[in-house]
């Protein structure tokens, strides 16, 4: 298949592309590293290191002889680049990563939230659009969040969409089958049910073919193709913005820093190993919905846990200390979680589960990294609302006291 991966240069679009083109796609990347731009915004860096992008694509030449390119574009901008490289590479499939991720990011000022809104909103709209003026039957496949569901709130989570029935005034019944309804956590998460309302109106209106893949929090690093040469190393976030929970955990235990619950730590999430989104991708992109297919949404996650339970399962395996914190978020304390994800696996995923080695495979490579670590980085300080108190934050010198206790 000929495949755009926008944002091709991230945490899974860079390893996803790899697998790509390892399984005989051809592959071009399309990204305008604003994500690199936002770790000098934040003062951080990756903890891996990360090569320059067009020194990752020349290492995957020498060690694969596959060329992938690299167009450096913004997709929620330049409308008509975007739109003369699909009218002249006609791909079969454009796989959609190009999105501001970080749920703290979003929240950080008025700026970061409108940044996230008119990015992705704007580069799924710009996409969509392209495509309907060129009347091209590409296949999108989107990645989108389990957090579109809202966590469940008690509900049991379908694969997309819910089987309701209206009751009018006079008690007449009419039967239908809407998406599930939204309920964002953030505006980085309400961003993707922004855009699962516009896959609705493109789907229906011109017959766009979509794929959402409504994805949990990946974690891991490396992949079989990232693992091929030190070069092709994929990033590795562990800042209070861009860090997700458990590669956090897994990256606190390997340099000494208390685990950073927030709250009781009774949140329960959906998990996916970095090596199972890539294979997904592929899976999504070998099974295109048809022709006048509503949008198919599948559940890309391969199981659920606590934040408490990971930090315990982490400071079992490293002997890690374990710290709760004010929670910077708007979000439940406790809440269950009950996920139907039965499609990928019906197409052949076999799911990675949390296993020890994985685990200490992550801890590995974050020891490897440690003295790249900046400490001051890794509180989260973005609040969901003015009056949340972080003031209970451990200072960055109280923490390194507790880890000299701790040593001695
Ligand atoms: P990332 O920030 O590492 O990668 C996104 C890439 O897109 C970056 O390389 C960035 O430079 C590029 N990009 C962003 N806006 C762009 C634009 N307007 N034009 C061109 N390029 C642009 O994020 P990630 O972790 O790889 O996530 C990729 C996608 O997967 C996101 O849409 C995210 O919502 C989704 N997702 C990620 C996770 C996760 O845990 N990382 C979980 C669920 C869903
Ligand atoms: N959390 C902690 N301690 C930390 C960091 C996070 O307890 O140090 C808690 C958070 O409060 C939250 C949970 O862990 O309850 C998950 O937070 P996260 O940062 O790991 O994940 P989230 O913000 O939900 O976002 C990530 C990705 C996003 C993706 C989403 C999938 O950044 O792109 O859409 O996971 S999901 O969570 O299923 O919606």
């Amino acid at each position: 298949m000929k495949v755009i991966v926008l944002g091709g240069d991230g945490f899974c679009g860079w390893p996803t592309s790899l697998h790509l083109s390892a399984q005989g796609h051809d592959v071009v990347i399309v990204d305008n590293l604003v994500r690199r731009k936002a770790d000098v915004e934040l003062e951080v860096d990756s903890l891996t290191p990360i090569e320059t992008l067009s020194g990752r694509l020349e290492a995957w030449r020498e060690v694969s002889g596959n060329t992938i390119s690299h167009v450096n574009l913004d997709v929620a901008k330049d409308y008509h680049r975007l739109f003369e490289l699909l009218r002249d590479y006609r791909p079969d499939a454009v796989v959609h990563f190009a999105e501001q991720r970080a749920a703290p990011y979003s929240m950080k000022s008025e700026w970061h939230k409108r940044y996230t809104v008119d990015n992705n909103v704007n580069a799924t709209h710009n996409l969509l659009c392209a495509l309907s003026e060129l009347d091209l039957d590409t296949h999108i496949v989107h990645l989108g969040t389990m957090g579109v569901y809202g966590y469940g709130g008690g509900a049991h989570i379908p694969e997309g969409y819910s089987k309701v029935e209206f009751i009018s005034a006079d008690g007449k019944r009419t039967p239908r089958e809407i998406l599930f309804p939204a309920d964002p956590g953030s505006v980085y998460h309400m961003t993707k049910n922004l855009d699962q309302i516009l896959f609705l109106y493109y789907n229906k209106n011109y017959g766009i073919r979509v794929t959402d893949l409504h994805q949990g929090i990946v974690w891991g690093t490396n992949t079989a193709e990232t693992k091929r040469d030190q070069r092709l190393i994929n990033r590795f976030d562990y800042d209070g913005d861009y860090g997700t929970v458990l590669n956090r955990f897994l990256m606190q235990a390997a340099i000494g820093y208390p685990l950073t619950v927030h709250g009781s730590g009774g949140q329960t999430r959906a998990f996916i190993h970095i090596q199972d989104t890539a294979r997904c991708v592929e899976l999504a992109l070998l099974r295109p919905p048809k022709k006048g297919q509503r949008v198919q949404i599948f559940n890309q996650m391969t199981e659920t846990h606590r934040v408490r339970d990971l930090a315990r399962i982490v400071s079992e395996l490293t002997g890690a200390e374990i710290q709760h914190l004010p929670n910077p978020r708007n979000e439940a304390p406790e809440n269950d979680l009950l996920v139907e994800a039965r499609s990928l696996v019906e197409l052949g995923l076999k799911p990675t589960r949390l296993e020890a080695g994985l685990l200490e495979e992550v801890v590995e490579v974050a020891r490897r990294y440690a003295d790249r670590c900046d400490r001051r980085r890794i509180p989260c300080t973005s609040r969901w609302r003015r009056d949340i108190d972080l003031s209970a934050l451990p200072k960055e010198q109280e923490t390194e006291r507790a880890m000299r206790k701790k040593a001695v």
